[in-house]
């Protein structure tokens, strides 16, 4: 920010030295108050006792200041708070280090374009919720033609051929359905997690593909409700996408990979 003297320009660059990003607090109103706003429910009945039960745990979670400013019976025994506090702890975001998908996301328009100009074929994709799992809410979201949120799914895109295989889709079959169709990517989605089913079923999809020898051949993505890109890279997968993932990011990461790849050939 450029500023030129004057009271204004004092303050921010107070505000700004009072940022400590190895010690960074939540912000309410100013800088480093710790302001948090927290709600919560207690198997107690409403009244005095309860809004102290509330503020006790406020204060052993490492808040000064602790208040209840709403607190209703949900039911008989059981008591709903909304509470303010302030903050203690601090977190040092200087040596937060998250790994993500590094390519850059561009919209379908330009992912089209992108294909054309640097592969100059369609690219064919499969993907499937794999195993016993149910849920096809989350791979049409990325593959149907309607897509998700705004977003068109890659059935849309002009230089993408996409194949949605549904659910329940068992990963010998996925495989074999890749092979077939000389897929460039194999995109495998997984709802369930309870037993660490999604574990045992992505690894069993990535030991199949090592086994039938294709697995440099086509780019492996995941994705779910509970995948992170950390989650994916240490089972093998070449990317993983959570909630809120559109077509378009798993479009240009498989565009620009495949394209990485190949100059690297
Ligand atoms: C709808 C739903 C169902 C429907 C599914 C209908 C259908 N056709 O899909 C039905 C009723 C059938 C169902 C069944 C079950 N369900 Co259910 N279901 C849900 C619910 C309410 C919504 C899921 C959803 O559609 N989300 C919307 C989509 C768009 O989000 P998403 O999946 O996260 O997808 C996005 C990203 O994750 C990502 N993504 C997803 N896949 C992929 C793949 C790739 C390649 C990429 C790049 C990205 C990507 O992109 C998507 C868009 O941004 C959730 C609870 C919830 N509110 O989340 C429970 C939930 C997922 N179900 C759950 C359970 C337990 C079940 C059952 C086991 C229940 C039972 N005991 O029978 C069965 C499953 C049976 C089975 N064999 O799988 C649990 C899962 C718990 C867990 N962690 O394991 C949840 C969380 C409910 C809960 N709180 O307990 N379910």
């Amino acid at each position: 920010m450029i500023m030129s003297g004057g009271l204004y320009s004092t303050e921010v660059q107070d505000f700004d030295k009072a940022l400590d990003l190895t010690k960074v607090k939540p912000y309410g109103d100013t800088m480093n108050d710790g302001k948090v706003q927290l709600s919560f429910t207690l198997p107690v009945p409403e009244g005095p006792e309860a809004i102290q039960a509330a503020k006790q745990l406020l204060r052993s979670m490492g808040m000064d200041n602790p208040q209840v400013v709403f607190s209703r019976q949900l039911t008989p025994g059981f008591t709903f708070f909304n509470c303010y506090g302030n903050l203690q702890h601090t977190v040092n975001f200087s040596t937060i280090h998250v790994p993500k998908v590094e390519s850059q996301v561009m919209d379908m328009c330009q992912v089209d374009e992108y294909i054309k100009e640097h592969i100059g074929r369609k690219l064919v994709m499969v993907g499937a919720s794999t195993g016993t799992d149910a849920h096809t809410v989350g791979i049409d979201a990325i593959m149907n033609m309607k897509g998700y949120a705004g977003h068109y799914g890659l059935e849309r895109y002009e230089m993408i051929e996409a194949h949605n295989l549904g659910s329940q889709v068992a990963n010998e079959e996925l495989i074999a359905r890749a092979i077939e169709l000389k897929a460039d990517a194999v995109l495998v989605s997984q709802t369930v997690t309870q037993k660490d089913i999604h574990i045992t079923n992505l690894s069993e999809l990535i030991e199949m593909a090592e086994a039938e020898g294709i697995r440099d051949r086509m780019l492996l993505v995941c994705g779910g409700p509970r995948i992170s890109h950390e989650l994916a890279k240490e089972l093998g997968y070449d990317a993983g996408f959570g909630v809120n993932t559109y077509a378009c990011d798993v479009a240009s990461f498989v565009a620009q990979e495949y394209v990485k790849r190949k100059m690297k050939t």
